[in-house]
């Protein structure tokens, strides 16, 4: 038993999208957050440590944190083809892209955004804008997406990123057509409707 604890317009939307592009039955409990200009408050009620989202529960088991999420998911519908396994030569580039999502792209972008973009000791822990833009742009060179020929989980979170705030992503032809290849994705599409309660 899957359970979404999920807010509409937040980084659990993506996972609304997952969902859907694995087509796994999964329960969408919608939570209140607070939000950026002020409005909406913690739900007592979301099992997240921080009261966030997403936040997923399989059989009692909490799982947080987007990327994990969605490796999670991955994993648990390996027939969707939407995230290499073990066997796979494309898992480790996989994994690392996920992790470098969530422990360089996602700091990068705030870090920027707050004005500590220059900041010493944070370019050295995470690397600057540039490095994390030359990497994506090689991937995308090779492309269609991330990992090469086949749209995965990864894409989820750098193209939904990208929705959010596309300056937050390279600049570009290249990074243009690869967002609008995955937002022409029948299942992103199809998680619209599953965004808000109805
Ligand atoms: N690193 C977390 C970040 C989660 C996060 O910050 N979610 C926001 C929504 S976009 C949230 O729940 N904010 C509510 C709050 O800060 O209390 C992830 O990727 O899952």
């Amino acid at each position: 038993m899957l359970r979404l604890h999920h807010a509409p317009r937040s980084r659990s939307s993506r996972i609304v999208w997952l969902l859907e592009e694995l087509k796994v039955d999964c329960e969408i409990v919608y939570t209140a957050i607070p939000r950026q200009d002020g409005s909406g408050d913690e739900d007592p009620a979301n099992p997240h440590p921080d009261k966030k989202v997403p936040a997923l529960v399989h059989d009692n088991v909490l799982i947080t944190e987007s990327s994990a999420i969605v490796l999670y998911l991955t994993d648990l519908s390996p027939e969707a083809g939407l995230g290499p396994q073990p066997t796979d030569p494309k898992r480790g580039p996989y994994l690392s892209w996920l992790f470098y999502y969530s422990g360089v792209i996602e700091p990068v972008v705030t870090f920027e955004f707050a004005g500590l973009g220059e900041n010493p000791a944070l370019i050295r822990t995470f690397r600057g804008r540039a490095e994390m833009d030359r990497r994506i742009m090689e991937a995308l060179r090779q492309g269609p997406y991330l990992l090469g020929d086949t749209f995965t989980g990864i894409d989820i979170l750098v193209a939904s990123m990208g929705a959010w705030a596309r300056q937050m992503l390279p600049t570009g032809k290249l990074m243009d057509d690869y967002l609008t290849r995955c937002n022409a994705r029948p299942a992103l599409k199809a998680s619209y409707a599953k965004d808000s309660p109805r």
